[in-house]
């Protein structure tokens, strides 16, 4: 059985655009193929605010893959890409979170599906409504429209 996930992509090091390009293509022949795509967002860095602003982009995508084999194709391609430290919140080539799993609610050591976070950054609520402004969060009961215009986070989130 296919399952929708929505997965967020970052990138603040080196070409931004290519490093967004390169794992949308990593994530179609490894997952499976994209169904949308939102477009490429400069966002000022949230969390850790002395580094480099990133692009942000969200798609959606079906696979029958289950989510630990989504999150550990992920860390794959991050790691394919050049991605070596993983300090929180800091710099980094390529990061592939997975956001949502249609209506699943998962929670064990390694994976947290609502992504945790997500809720409180425009970085990744703005590229999620574009692609999903109805979908209901199925922790809080809102859609993403709702959530983003409760969302607090006040930090720069441009269309490029
Ligand atoms: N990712 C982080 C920390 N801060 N800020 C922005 N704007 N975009 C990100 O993708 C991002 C971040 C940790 O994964
Ligand atoms: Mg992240
Ligand atoms: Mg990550």
């Amino acid at each position: 059985m296919k399952t929708t996930f929505h997965i967020l992509l970052g990138t603040n090091i080196g070409d931004r655009k290519k490093n967004l390009e390169d794992a949308v293509l990593a994530i179609e022949r490894e997952i499976g193929p994209i169904k949308k795509k939102s477009s490429v967002y400069e966002t000022d860095p949230w969390g850790k605010t002395d580094q480099a602003p990133f692009y942000n982009q969200v798609v959606e995508l079906r696979t029958s893959m289950l989510p630990d084999d989504v999150l550990k194709t992920l860390m794959l391609i991050e790691q394919k890409m050049g991605r070596r430290r993983t300090d929180t919140w800091g710099e980094r080539i390529i990061d592939l979170d997975i956001l949502l799993q249609g209506k699943e609610i998962i929670e064990t050591s390694d994976l947290i599906i609502p992504h945790p976070q997500m809720i409180y950054r425009r970085f990744t609520l703005v590229p999620l409504k574009e692609i999903a402004s109805e979908f209901i969060h199925p922790v809080f009961q809102k859609s993403i429209s709702e959530l983003l215009d409760s969302c607090e986070d006040k930090l720069r989130v441009v269309r490029i």
